[in-house]
């Protein structure tokens, strides 16, 4: 499975001559891939960061992410796909960062990433038109060039980059909570990252006025009645519902270049 995406990914960079990495504005640091950006140097295939979500962090938090991939050399920019914020200036920006035209560009990132609706938006604008490239022998139904219009070809179907790393890694790489090991590390990781965000926050969306996210976890456990015969609350049960809650955007915060010991410009 791990491979096989692998294999995709690579040889839709070989088709295409744009890649768009997407990011998650909460935290883009832990949802960029070295290893994608690696391969697509090897190959030497031109590739943009895109961090998508903007609507969940503010202005001032994505510029300086901004300012630290561009330290690296990585040209990147947000939008909001959900929101409709800044897809106009990306359909310029892929214009005018492809190598030649017509752009044709190759949407990956890890799950839940947003990979998806950045595509429907990409297309949405000229759906009744869009069509595949006629007299591309070879090419599966995986690797269609959709055209959107004259200098902008889109391939399909999005590059799943698979989870890697440790369990909160696996988490924020949209991993499911179910089949994660240590889903209570990665709930305290996740909590104490909220505290840092926004000390309110946990009493505001569970009503939980505590500071300590193994207490946190408790009054969550027992609050919903995950108990186990003993009546101790059941911990994996409340961390794996903040880990959903996460993805669900009920519990919503961001780490700062700052937090991840990245030093600002
Ligand atoms: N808040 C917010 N949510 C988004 C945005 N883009 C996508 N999402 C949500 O993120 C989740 C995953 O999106 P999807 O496009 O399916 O991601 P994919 O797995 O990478 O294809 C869905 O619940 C989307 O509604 C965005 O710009 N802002
Ligand atoms: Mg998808």
């Amino acid at each position: 499975m791990k491979l096989a995406n692998w294999r995709k990914i690579s040889s839709a960079m070989d088709k295409t001559n744009l890649i768009l990495e997407i990011i998650d504005a909460r935290d883009p640091w832990t949802t960029r891939s070295r290893k994608l950006e690696d391969i697509a140097r090897r190959k030497g295939k031109k590739l943009l960061l895109i961090i998508n979500k903007a609507d969940l962090v503010p202005r001032q938090i994505l510029d300086q992410w901004i300012d630290i991939f561009k330290r690296e050399g990585i040209k990147a920019t947000y939008i909001s796909a959900r929101k409709r914020l800044g897809t106009l200036k990306l359909r310029k920006i892929i214009k005018r960062e492809a190598p030649q035209l017509p752009a044709e560009v190759f949407i990956t990132g890890f799950p839940k990433v947003g990979k998806s609706s950045i595509i429907n938006v990409l297309k949405g604008h000229s759906s009744a038109s869009t069509s595949s490239v006629p007299g591309n022998p070879g090419y599966t139904k995986h690797f269609q060039l959709y055209k959107i219009d004259r200098s902008l070809y889109l391939l399909d179907s999005p590059g799943i980059i698979p989870a890697e790393g440790g369990p909160l890694e696996m988490a924020l790489h949209g991993y499911p909570p179910e089949d994660l090991r240590d889903s209570i590390g990665v709930a305290v990781a996740l909590l104490q990252r909220a505290i840092l965000s926004n000390p309110k926050l946990v009493k505001k969306v569970y009503g939980i006025d505590e500071k300590d996210p193994i207490k946190i976890l408790e009054r969550l456990a027992l609050r919903r009645d995950w108990k186990f015969k003993d009546g101790e609350p059941n911990l994996s049960e409340a961390a794996r519902q903040i880990i959903r809650d996460y993805h669900r955007y009920k519990l919503v915060f961001y780490v700062t270049p700052k937090d991840l010991g990245l030093s600002g410009s």
